[in-house]
């Protein structure tokens, strides 16, 4: 049967986690705001307005719609500089192998992303060819947990959602999958990702077997 496999990009594709942490810990620390890897955890799939409404939510900081966009600009520049040294060797373990074994089994594969910056990364790495559809944030007004982004991806790929499967490494990820009607796969911490219908710590840990069993059901 040909499902639709959307990945999510940022924790399950490429780790650019590591790059938005630096960006809006230099942000949060020039307005004289803390900023830890825990605090950080908490912006993954969360938008870029949204993750600075949050950073000064932590502050108790407000500041003018001016400062609010220019910070975001520097922000995206500072985090762009990271983004255009990347290159292949930064896809996380198996994620290449995989998209090719479900390319060859007749996949319809999408991306489902909330960054502005997808296009760019998949570029980068050189995944751009390997999608049918790509969603990203240029795409979508809803923010995940809402599902707008996933069932844009099922509607571009021209399969039904409950025959499309997501990966995603953020709790709101996984919620979105699930109000989506798809089949949630948690890529990261079992604890952290309890909502997903399976959780593997990533790729490597996931056989061709169970790819089957998701594409035959
Ligand atoms: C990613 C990241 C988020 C980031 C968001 C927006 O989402 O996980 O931390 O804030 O995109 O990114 P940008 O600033 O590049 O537009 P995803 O959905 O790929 O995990
Ligand atoms: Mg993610």
């Amino acid at each position: 049967k040909r499902k639709g496999f959307i990945f999510d990009l940022d924790g399950v594709i490429v780790d650019t986690a590591k790059y938005h942490f630096l960006a809006w810990r230099n942000l949060a620390n020039s307005l004289g705001i803390d900023f830890t890897e825990e605090e950080n955890e908490q912006l993954k799939g969360v938008s870029r307005v949204r993750s600075l409404e949050k950073i000064l939510d932590w502050g108790n900081k407000s500041i003018s719609q001016e400062e609010f966009d220019r910070l975001m600009a520097h922000k995206n520049e500072e985090y762009l500089a990271h983004v255009d040294r990347m290159d292949e060797d930064e896809l996380l373990p198996k994620v290449a192998e995989t998209l090719e074994y479900l390319k060859e089994q007749n996949q319809a594969i999408a991306l489902g992303s909330a960054s502005k910056n997808a296009r760019r990364i998949l570029e980068k790495v050189d995944l751009t060819d390997q999608f049918d559809a790509i969603v990203d944030g240029t795409d979508v007004s809803k923010a995940k947990p809402d599902p707008e982004v996933f069932l844009i991806g099922a509607k571009a790929l021209d399969i039904k959602p409950e025959d499309c499967i997501v990966f995603e490494d953020s709790v709101a990820g996984v919620q979105a999958a699930n109000i989506a009607g798809m089949v949630s796969i948690g890529i990261g911490d079992k604890y952290v990702l309890h909502e997903a219908d399976h959780i593997f710590r990533d790729f490597t840990e996931l056989s061709k077997d169970f790819l089957q069993e998701l594409i035959r059901k």
